[in-house]
This record gives structure tokens, sequence and C-alpha cells, in this order.
């Protein structure tokens, strides 16, 4: 039933589907491995912010840009764990850490980390790092530690790559993930729509996802947030309907995947979100702040579910990686 053989061309008539069309088979796959009105509650704490040395064009921390975030050095095991176990009150059952790097510090930072993972796997929690690329010996420490998965996203096509980050290549990125593969963590890949590039860039990241065996356990799906000061500032705004239609067509090619409808929900009206969650989204980030950008407050959600039926899922869902 899982397939890792798609070709452009069948992806590419998927996501051109008419919209029923396309929502009925995203529909289908979703409802084949997941209880449709439940999502997952992530939240997301920048646990090292800016001064990145990288220069994604989408992003507020790299130290290329003049943005208004604030670099700050790595927080302390408490402070991150005090927020864990907000974010566990709120009702995420996934804790997920990002830190400004180009590839994962060695040393006592590392072990902090590690420090920080242990922590909230204690709380019950699922973790996620997400802290640039990594060694394979730092990968299967992170494993050792407990961590559930770890986030490294493609971002676009391999041939929209190069004009959006020119410090590091598409292969690097993929090399990460392998080791992460290789420790037994699960793999968080995803990427990014509204950086000016065209459907064939939508179409040619979701392949080289759908195309990895196994699929990617979680697949963000992120639109931009446009950061006054980096260079995609003025970047035209994302439609939900295009937002729903690389949903719906992640969700057909990776079905027993989560499909997280990441950044980019403050631009998403109430009928847009429940659009996204139609085409097969069942995750998303709670709380008032991503890494450095808002993001709904926990009323807003609420409500939402609320108008919506659906609820927040009550346990973890990650059990173990996809077949
Ligand atoms: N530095 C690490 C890395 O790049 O892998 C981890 C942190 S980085 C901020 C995590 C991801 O956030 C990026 O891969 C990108 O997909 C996403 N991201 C960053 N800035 C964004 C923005 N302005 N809008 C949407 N997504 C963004
Ligand atoms: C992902 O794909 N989206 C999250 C998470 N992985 C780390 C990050 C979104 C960041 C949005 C910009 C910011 O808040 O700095
Ligand atoms: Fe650095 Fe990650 Fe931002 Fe790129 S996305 S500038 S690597 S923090």
């Amino acid at each position: 039933m899982l397939r890792h053989d798609w070709s452009r061309e069948e992806i590419r008539q998927i996501h051109d589907l008419p919209l029923p069309a396309l929502l009925y088979r995203a529909q289908t796959a979703h409802r084949a491995f997941h209880d449709p009105d439940a999502v997952q509650g992530c939240a997301l704490l920048s646990i090292k912010t800016g001064n990145c040395p990288e220069d994604c064009a989408y992003c507020p921390q790299s130290a290329h840009y003049k943005t208004d975030v604030e670099g700050e050095t790595l927080l302390s095991v408490e402070q991150t764990l005090d927020r864990a176990r907000q974010a566990k009150v709120g009702g995420a059952t996934r804790f997920c850490m990002g830190a400004a790097w180009r590839d994962a510090p060695l040393g006592a930072e590392f072990d902090r980390v590690i420090e920080m993972v242990r922590g909230v796997r204690a709380l019950g929690l699922e973790a996620c790092c997400t802290l640039g690329m990594l060694s394979q010996d730092q990968a299967d420490r992170l494993a050792e530690a407990g961590l559930t998965a770890y986030n490294h996203n493609l971002d676009t096509s391999p041939e929209f790559y190069g004009e959006i980050i020119t410090t590091r290549t598409y292969q690097e990125r993929l090399d990460t993930l392998d080791r992460v593969r290789r420790s037994g963590v699960t793999v968080c890949c995803g990427g990014i729509i509204g950086m000016g590039e065209g459907v064939e860039d939508r179409l040619g990241l979701l392949h080289q996802l759908a195309r990895q065996n196994p699929h990617p356990e979680s697949v963000p799906i992120n639109s931009l947030v446009r950061v006054p000061g980096t260079p995609l500032a003025e970047a035209p705004a994302v439609s939900a309907l295009d937002f729903a239609r690389v949903i719906a067509t992640a969700r057909i090619l990776m079905p027993s995947s989560i499909v997280r409808l990441s950044a980019g929900r403050l631009e998403l009206s109430e009928e847009g979100q429940a659009l996204c969650f139609l085409a097969g989204a069942n995750s998303v980030f709670l709380g008032e702040r991503l890494l450095t950008t808002p993001n709904p407050n926990e009323d807003e959600d609420g409500q939402l579910l609320a108008k919506l039926g659906m609820r927040l899922c009550s346990e973890p869902l990650t059990a173990a990686p996809s077949p």
C-alpha cells in the first residue's frame, strides 16, 4: 500500500486534480491510517536563537540578514524543561527543540541538549530536535537519549534550492537524513511553500520526500512567514487553496506519515485551516510562538478545533519507525 516509486508525472497528476477529486483521495488515504478527527499538538522552543552562519533566505535567524531577532546562547536544561511542562499542560504531546546552528556542536553544549532530550522524554512527551547537520556519532547519541524524531527539512526542490541557500548543499541535507535514519530516530522532513518557487518545485520537494524508503514519519509543510529584513520579506502570499493542494498531495503520497500544518497558520482563515485538515493535515504547532515568529494562541486553537468538532490527540502518536 505504501509506495516509494512515485514518478514526478504521477505526482503532478495528483497535485493538479480537480479539488473535489484531490480531497476525496486525500481523505481516503488519511482514513486508512489515521483518526480524521484528531490532530497532534506539538510545541516548539528555540533553545538557541539567532546568529546562524547559514544564509537561508527565509530565515530571520541568519546572521546574513538584519532582522529584529536577538541572538541568545543555549538555554539551560531547567529553562527548557519548564517550557516542556507548560507545553504538556497546553495539550502538546510532542516537544520540538530548535537551534540556529549550521551543525550541532561538540562538547558541553551537545551534552546539554542530550540532557534536555532525556528530560523531555521523562515527562512522557515525544522529543524532537532540529540542530542542523549531524555526524553519525551525534545521531547515535541522540537515539540513545531517547530522541523520538529529528527535524531536518529539504525545504524545496533540488533545482530551486540554490536560489534559497548557498552555504550548504541539498546532498548535505540528504546525508544528515541518512544518518538520522541509521540511528533509529524517526525522520521529520518537509519544506516551505511561498518562497517564489514554481509548482514544479513543490512537486520536486514532494518527490524527494515520497521516494525515501521508509517515508519520513513526519512531514511538516510550512508556508513562508515573511520576516522583514530577510530577502523573502516581500514574497507574495500563498493561498489556502495552494497550501491545501500541497498538503493533500503529501497525504496521498505518504499516507501513514503525520502531515503537519506548520508555519503560516496566522495568515490562514479558520476556513483555510479547515481545508488543510480536510486535505489530510493531522498536526499543528500549539502556542503563540513558533521559533521566533508568532502563531495562533491556545484560545484561538481551542475555539477552532471546537467549531470543527475536532480534538487534540491525548497520547503521543509516533511509536515505531514507519514500514
Ligand atoms: N538550523 C537548523 C536547520 O536549518 O535545520 C534548525 C532550525 S531551522 C529554523 C528549522 C526549519 O524552520 C527550517 O528548515 C525551515 O524549513 C523552517 N523555517 C525557518 N524560517 C522559516 C520561515 N520564515 N517560514 C517558514 N518556515 C521557516
Ligand atoms: C518546521 O518545519 N517548522 C518549524 C519546525 N520545523 C522547527 C519551524 C518554523 C519556523 C518559523 C519561523 C520562526 O518562527 O522563526
Ligand atoms: Fe540557520 Fe536553520 Fe535559519 Fe538556515 S534555517 S539560517 S540553518 S537557523
